[in-house]
């Protein structure tokens, strides 16, 4: 650098002394402090949880002063930001995450012994961010993760939801949900800004008002609403770089609704008011279909209005040209949840900005990317067009004029192929009018990405056939990672959300197949069986009826086993309730074997797989999603792999008759039919699925192949260095799976940002 720069840089390498120290005297004393002025205790009388609070302040203010210097060298450096919208971010505990990321676990934990107090017990009073519900909002954490271990300079932005995901309370092994107030203790790893906050507009007109002699629309809005900004900080690990996550809040707006206080109804115009919060309060349960909900609506076009006047607001603190704002922003949409966007991105430029629509589009153009998480047609958005216009009339408008222009360079380029067209287009006719959020993101994204390589062919043969035919340079994939993280008997789990396509069925079925054996053998065979407790854990969506009968049958057959006492301690099947990070962090390293058996072509991804695998655990599983990659990288002999595999699932649906049902699969079915375990007809329609319902995700197909790779893993487990070779060759195999190298790969390929190292 420059003279200048260097004095400056030096200058500012002086003030490091006013830094936080992490010493253990110095620890002890913020701590302390905090205990005091913070939770308002006595320093000489505190309890586990006074101590959690009191530590992660002192762990917050550490994070603060790190964030401070990495967004102003941010500011100094100006470099294109990445934007990570996401509807959903699944942070689990922060505490544990952050000492680790800033490199003072051992001089807390150290601290702490002296004053008489544990890390990990600590540690265990923090309660779950739950914000999301599966894989997708997992991976939106370890990518930010990723983001700022990386450098990078980016933000992610997102929901506050009042409301996590749903608490799952097993009862009599039915599942029943009870909502998570997650911030009844407080939280302390958010910074509420109160002085961040914008209007969000809902309902009303569109009007046209004179313009320099032209015409411009004036969106009048109905209702208004004020999204509040709280900031949770990022840290990377191995680097002074914490970047910011900025969850919105809704409250109510000062701008809206002067005159109902005219009125003289005082108390309703407050009750009101207070309405405005509800867009924030509840997250949704169902990882798959939204559709047609008002509210859900709203709070996708709440965040999404709140972060792009929050991004216009930055870039033009330094710039005021909109011709390099695609040098200056990245914007990366995690899934379509936040493909509003789009067109809120063409409203302002055009309304509020006054580009003309030609500019606006090649900026929108330019700054876009999406990727995509299913390969499922529920997962696939779409918004009834009475609804969207409705609530966003200017943004229908906008929509229709995009899909205008698409429409007519579509004929250009397939003729009048009318099919095509309509499958092709924004808009879906039918007896619901409605936006296909997906072909939104597509027509308007530079770059679709799919989540593991098979998820791309899919979406290019399947899904996006046609979208691939005109656009074969947008589609690519980034296969998912994630970031880091006994007795005798083998430890076989099953954790993640319950769907048939996830196929928990077909792991109760090989257990009650198991059980079966056990139940009719010699005693002299019974002292060969491989002790084996099974763990199943995961929650359905509320209403996702089949799902729950899943749930239900398997505390069923737990309880016809775990109480048969032919059976000791051969097999057990437990049901782990309300599966989250925290019980993922405990269960997973404590696995010896775990079952990722989609049917072929139905998981996007798949990430559960990779934390176990580095963790040293087997993998039992079909040739699906990021498996595939998996057994690239360490082989097949060091997993057990079985069924049907991607591209011959469609044939043999065809077939309506599965010509390698075993006879085993028969009767496991029929002892749940005829009641064996009990609620004969609450069960009925889940084996009407499989018998006579066309078995849509093949069970009895793969069950034959799936006894197999189960035996294998029994005469695996008992060669103990052979399974010891298997694990270790896992673990080293599952590096390629780190979201370090996925996001590098977004950074590189997709959005165009170079790393920004904070120079401390
Ligand atoms: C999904 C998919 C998973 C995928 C995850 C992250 O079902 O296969 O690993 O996103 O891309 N909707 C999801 O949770």
């Amino acid at each position: 650098e420059s003279g200048e720069g260097k004095a400056k840089a030096e200058r500012m390498f002086s003030l490091m002394d006013g830094f936080l120290k992490n010493d253990p005297i110095s620890l002890q004393k913020d701590i302390l402090d905090h205990v005091e002025y913070t939770v308002a205790r006595s320093r000489f009388s505190f309890d586990d949880f006074e101590a959690y609070q009191a530590v992660s302040h002192s762990v917050r203010d550490r994070l603060i002063e790190r964030w401070h210097d990495t967004h102003a060298y941010f500011k100094r450096k100006d470099p294109k930001r990445l934007y990570f919208f996401s509807l959903e971010f699944l942070m689990g505990r922060s505490l544990s995450n952050s000492v680790i990321n800033l490199g003072v676990r051992d001089q807390y934990a150290d601290a702490l012994n002296q004053l008489g107090f544990e890390f990990e017990v600590l540690a265990e009073q923090e309660g779950d961010a739950a914000q999301g519900n599966g894989g997708l909002a997992r991976l939106s954490a370890c990518q930010m993760d990723s983001l700022a271990t990386m450098d990078f300079p980016a933000w992610g932005y997102g929901l506050r939801y009042q409301y996590g995901l749903f608490r799952q309370v097993i009862l009599d092994g039915f599942q029943h949900e009870q909502p998570d107030y997650w911030l009844n203790f407080g939280n302390p790893w958010e910074i509420e800004r109160i002085h961040v906050s914008y209007a969000v507009k809902f309902y009303g007109t569109v009007e046209e008002q004179d313009l320099n002699g032209g015409k411009r629309k004036v969106w009048v809005p109905g209702e208004m609403v004020e999204a509040v900004a709280y900031d949770n900080p990022i840290p990377g690990y191995g680097t002074r770089n914490t970047i910011n996550l900025r969850l919105w809040a809704a409250k109510p707006s000062d701008l809206y609704d002067m005159e109902s206080y005219g009125t003289g109804d005082y108390i309703n115009a407050v009750i009101n008011r207070q309405k405005a919060e509800t867009i924030s309060s509840v997250l949704y349960p169902d990882d798959r279909s939204y559709q047609g909900k008002e509210l859900r609506l709203k709070q996708q076009y709440f965040f999404v209005s709140a972060s792009v006047q929050d991004i216009i607001r930055r870039f033009k603190d330094s710039l005021n040209d909109f011709n390099q704002f695609p040098e200056k922003v990245a914007l990366q949409l995690n899934d379509t949840h936040p493909s509003l966007a789009i067109p809120e991105v063409m409203r302002v430029l055009v309304d509020e900005e006054f580009l003309s629509w030609k500019q606006a589009w090649d900026i929108v153009c330019k700054i876009f990317s999406c990727t995509t998480h299913t390969v499922v047609p529920e997962g696939l958005e779409k918004i009834p067009v009475d609804l969207l216009g409705s609530v966003l009339p200017r943004h229908l408008q906008i929509i229709f004029d995009i899909n205008f222009s698409f429409m007519e360079e579509l004929k250009k380029h397939f003729g009048l192929d009318f099919n095509r067209l309509s499958q092709m287009s924004i808009v879906e006719e039918g007896a619901v009018k409605s936006i296909r959020m997906a072909n939104l993101s597509i027509v308007c994204c530079h770059t679709v990405n799919g989540v593991s390589r098979v998820h791309l062919d899919i979406l290019k043969t399947k899904v996006f056939k046609d979208f691939y035919e005109l656009w074969p340079q947008k589609f690519h994939y980034k296969t998912n990672g994630v970031t880091q993280v006994s007795p005798d008997a083998m430890f076989d789990v099953q954790i993640k959300r319950i769907h048939e396509y996830k196929r928990q069925l077909l792991n109760i079925l090989g257990i009650i197949y198991r059980y079966d054996c056990i139940k009719n053998m010699k005693e002299s065979d019974r002292r060969k069986v491989v002790p084996r407790v099974c763990i199943i854990g995961g929650k359905a969506a509320p209403g996702y009826d089949m799902a729950k009968k899943i749930i239900k049958l398997c505390h069923a057959v737990g309880e016809t086993i775990n109480n048969d006492s032919d059976i000791d301690d051969l097999l057990k099947l437990v049901f782990i309730p309300d599966f989250n990070v925290s019980v993922a962090e405990l269960v997973i390293p404590g696995s010896d074997l775990s079952q990722h058996i989609s049917t072929a072509g139905h998981e996007a991804s798949g990430t559960g797989s990779m934390k176990f695998l580095m963790n040293g655990c087997l993998l039992l599983a079909t040739a699906d999603g990021a498996t595939i990659e998996i057994i690239e990288e360490i082989g097949e002999d060091n997993m057990f792999l079985f069924g049907a595999k991607v591209h011959e699932v469609p044939k043999l649906r065809e077939k309506a008759e599965n010509h390698r049902v075993a006879l085993q699969f028969a009767r496991v079915l029929r002892m749940v039919r005829d009641g064996y375990f009990g609620y004969e007809d609450y069960f009925k329609s889940l084996c009407d699925s499989i018998e006579g319902g066309g078995d849509f995700y093949l069970l009895g197909n793969d069950f034959a192949s799936y006894l197999e790779a189960q035996a294998a893993a029994d005469k695996a487990f008992v060669d103990q260095e052979r399974w010891t070779k298997m694990s270790i060759l896992s673990t080293a195999g599952s590096g390629r799976f780190s979201s370090d190298k996925t996001v590098g790969e977004y950074a590189h390929q997709t959005w165009g940002i170079e790393p920004c190292r904070c120079p401390f």
